[in-house]
């Protein structure tokens, strides 16, 4: 199979420019030949502009810029060339083409990434950061994925793995060449050192709370009878006139998801159809379609209408959400003169009283109590400002290997504890060993590598 893989490392599509990357031995022989200059000889890392033509036919396809890194000095560590073209698709597909019948072949998902991790340019948590850093969606986490990517992530665990390498050398040695137990010294010490290494490596999987919410956000769905307002409280939330508003009871039938964000938290938002007993066909559909979006949601925002007074069919749709994790925004409080609003309030929560504190009074006219809405969905995710943490860990394997390797060293200490042999209380520590190793990619496995780059793009 050839080793020299290309993609296209921009997003397919016309565009300005269009970049191919060319990777492996013959990256750069076959850049010649596309150039038409077997005597090319750039010096490394600087940019010419040359004539791209087709080595069969000879026809000029693009002028275009080509960038040579020689390896090692390179993102993949093998020798890389950049070809700016402009950016259309059919020359761009027809530049792959050509690369490919020079001896190229497509790169895969990742495959860019995991070569620059086999040739030590960068570890696993490094290389995940990248793809983490392309997918974000807010700047907070595109924030978090660069501390990750310039190793934040590996230099925290280098030193857990470093004092559990410690310990566990130290109970190898008593194991061979001590008689009896270890002294109640040492014993201690190593205690001491697992208990703290248990701790912090408890400490770092605890920030995932947050650093997931910032990666991925939370789903919040808008629920309520017709009218009630929910497209225009959609509209007011995302400042953008997204979704029909009418007075006409029924005018939202399909879901409408848009993204914005709150703070730091991307936010996807969707918009329903009014939840009513209904013979329309379509609305119908969109009332089940309403239902199901509710049960998927983070969090259910449940809209009453404050001009007027609370239906069945609202405590009906209060009923059904009791097991989700909900709020109550009391829309059109505009209507109102504005002395009457706390009475309103008071009238409305009478009925409600048990749920009070859920309840946000808004105007998704004029837009006031809209920021308490924010902060009510928020809330119950992230008590505290999550802008100001420190770095956080966000991926799900990440946090998966960390709990683990957690409970398998508090395993051992209990085993310790319990005055068992040195040989079971080994296990677990090299299993956790194993684990934070998993986490920067020394101790990963083949398939596990694969699957993980699979969800990568290509081109990257
Ligand atoms: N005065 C006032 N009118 C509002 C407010 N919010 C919505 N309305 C009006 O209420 C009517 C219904 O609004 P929509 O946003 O379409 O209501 P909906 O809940 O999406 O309705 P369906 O899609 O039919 O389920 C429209 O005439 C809006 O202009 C508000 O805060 N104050
Ligand atoms: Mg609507």
């Amino acid at each position: 199979m050839p080793n020299t893989i290309v993609a296209l490392a921009t997003p397919t599509g016309r565009s300005g420019i269009g970049v191919i990357r060319l990777s492996g031995d013959n990256a750069f022989g076959i850049s010649q030949k596309l150039i038409s200059d077997n005597g090319f000889a750039p010096s490394p890392r600087t940019t010419h502009l040359k004539q791209l033509s087709d080595p069969k036919t000879g026809d000029v396809i693009d002028e275009a810029l080509i960038t040579y890194f020689k390896t090692p000095h390179s993102f993949t560590g093998e020798d890389v060339v950049e070809i700016s073209c402009h950016g259309s698709p059919v020359l761009l597909r027809q530049v792959i083409d050509n690369c490919l019948s020079l001896g190229a072949r497509m790169a895969e998902a990742g495959e860019f990434s995991l070569r620059a991790l086999a040739n030590g340019r960068m570890d696993l948590a490094e290389a995940e950061a990248i793809r983490d850093l392309i997918d974000a969606q807010t700047v907070a986490s595109a924030r978090q994925a660069v501390r990750q990517m310039r190793g934040e992530l590996s230099h925290q665990l280098q030193p857990l793995k470093d004092e559990l390498l410690n310990v566990i050398v130290v109970l190898e040695s008593a194991l061979e060449f001590v008689e009896d137990d270890l002294p109640a010294m040492q014993l201690e010490n190593v205690r001491k050192s697992l208990t703290e290494i248990a701790a912090d490596t408890a400490k770092l999987a605890d920030t995932f709370k947050a650093g997931h919410l910032i990666r991925e956000g939370l789903r919040v769905a808008l629920i309520g009878r017709p009218n009630v307002g929910k497209s225009s409280l959609f509209n007011a939330l995302l400042g953008s006139d997204r979704a029909i508003v009418t007075e006409i009871a029924g005018t939202t039938r399909d879901q409408i998801h848009e993204r914005f964000t709150i703070g730091d938290i991307p936010i996807s938002l969707i918009d329903t159809a009014g939840l009513r007993e209904t013979t329309d066909t379509v609305e119908s559909i969109g009332v089940a379609r309403s239902k199901a979006t509710m049960a998927d949601a983070d969090i259910v925002v449940v809209l009453l209408d404050a001009s007027e007074e609370i239906e069945s069919e609202d405590h009906e749709i209060l009923d059904s959400v009791q097991d989700l994790n909900f709020i109550i925004a009391l829309n059109k409080i505009d209507k109102q003169p504005s002395s009457d609003v706390d009475k309103l309030i008071a009238g409305k929560h009478a009925k409600l009283g048990h749920l009070r504190p859920r309840i946000t009074p808004l105007s998704a006219k004029t837009g006031e109590g809209i920021d308490d809405l924010c902060n009510a969905i928020i809330r119950p995710f992230a008590p505290q400002d999550i802008s100001s943490a420190g770095f956080l860990v966000s991926d799900a394997r990440h946090h998966d290997l960390l709990q683990r390797a957690k409970s398998d060293i508090e395993q051992s200490v209990e085993q310790l504890d319990q005055k068992l042999s040195e040989e079971i209380v080994l296990i677990g520590l090299h299993n956790a060993l194993r684990y934070l190793g998993q986490i920067t990619g020394e101790t990963t496995t083949e398939d596990m590598l694969t699957r993980i780059f699979s969800t990568f793009c290509i081109g990257k």
